[in-house]
């Protein structure tokens, strides 16, 4: 793969030009991210690669480190057996979500990203006011938005969907894709192309891996049916992954995000243990800490889950655009 074919501009070829005359340091695109260690695509094949310590030091927030989709600086030398992320390339566009409980706060979900895919089941998954605020954080975003809908063959009432959705949707183009059959996969396509990025968001088990799968067209990532009693997903997808189609053209693939119900469960529940559990955990350093962090965190992910909070506003001061005051997507 050329650098082109991964997404790469003159706008980040003049971010780049620092480093281009440094030897051990090439630019390169971040794939994967899993447990801190990158998979980062260079010009021609792949390193593992760690953050630079440094640049850690220097970040002011999680927000502010290498994520999926990310340009990088890249130092890799002969004798090492991974690189180190040395620097991220200003971003084109970032979509975040607030981490929460988490004390790192707001991550990137996906970085420099063209087109972004809303996806929703027809299924039970269907929820007109969750697709409005999809819809809403994808506008904000900067990307083009666009509706996939899944499952037709599941839905007990297409026309009406479809009816609400094109009148929400407004100028967004809808689609309607059967994945598992692989039929409407052609509409998907035509969004993308050599050197474009696109992401896919949804809830879990609406088939956004079985769409990738499609589009590569052979099964290189992991899916697993709904529960049947409700068509919620089992949060297959633990990992964002860029995954390059053989076409020309990039997609990010996401995980689930969690449902608001669920954050507010799971913050009534850190509340509630809050204080107990710190007591518990008092005598181990690390525990402490733990058991400290936990009352805000679940204050932090109840004020999330209702939309409240100005974490949005943060997360585009810090890279330009963001998820909105709530960054759930669910
Ligand atoms: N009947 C039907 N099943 C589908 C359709 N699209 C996907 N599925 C099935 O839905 C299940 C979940 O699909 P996944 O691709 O794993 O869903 P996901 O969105 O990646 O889920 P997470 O990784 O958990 O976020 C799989 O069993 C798919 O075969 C569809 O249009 N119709
Ligand atoms: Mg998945």
């Amino acid at each position: 793969m050329t650098l082109r074919e991964l997404g790469w501009s003159d706008r980040f070829a003049a971010a780049y030009q620092p480093w281009e005359s440094k030897i051990d340091i090439q630019p390169g695109r971040v794939a994967i991210e899993f447990n801190q260690i990158f998979r980062i695509y260079v010009d021609g094949g792949e390193i593992d690669a760690v953050t630079a310590g440094r640049l850690k030091h220097r970040a002011r927030g999680r927000v502010e480190l290498p994520a999926v989709g990310d340009w990088v600086a890249l130092r890799k030398r002969p004798e090492e057996d991974r690189g180190v992320i040395v620097e991220v390339l200003p971003r084109r566009s970032a979509f975040t979500r607030r981490a929460a409980g988490e004390p790192t706060g707001e991550q990137v979900v996906a970085a420099n990203v063209d087109v972004v895919f809303v996806v929703m089941g027809l299924d039970r998954d269907y929820n007109h006011r969750r697709l409005e605020r999809y819809l809403l954080m994808a506008r904000e975003s900067g990307a083009s938005p666009a509706i996939i809908l899944t499952k037709p063959d599941l839905s007990s009432d297409l026309s009406s969907q479809l009816n609400d959705v094109t009148t929400l949707a407004g100028d967004v183009i809808v689609h309607v894709v059967n994945p598992k059959a692989g039929e409407g996969l052609d509409h998907v396509r035509r969004h993308l192309a050599p050197g474009r990025t696109a992401a896919l968001l949804g809830s879990s088990g609406v088939g956004k891996s079985t769409i990738i799968n499609r589009l590569v067209g052979e099964d290189v990532r992991r899916t697993q049916e709904v529960r049947a009693a409700d068509s919620r997903g089992r949060h297959t997808t633990s990992h964002r992954e860029l995954v390059v189609l053989p076409d020309g053209g990039l997609i990010i693939d996401t995980p689930g995000m969690p449902r608001r119900a669920a954050m507010r469960r799971q913050g009534r529940r850190r509340r509630r243990n809050g204080f107990s559990r710190s007591a518990r955990q008092l005598p181990q350093g690390a525990g402490r800490a733990r058991g400290a962090g936990a009352p805000a965190g679940g204050a932090g992910a109840e004020d999330e889950a209702l939309g409240g909070g100005g974490a949005g506003g943060s997360s585009r001061s810090a890279c330009g655009i963001g998820f909105g005051p709530d960054g759930y997507l669910d």
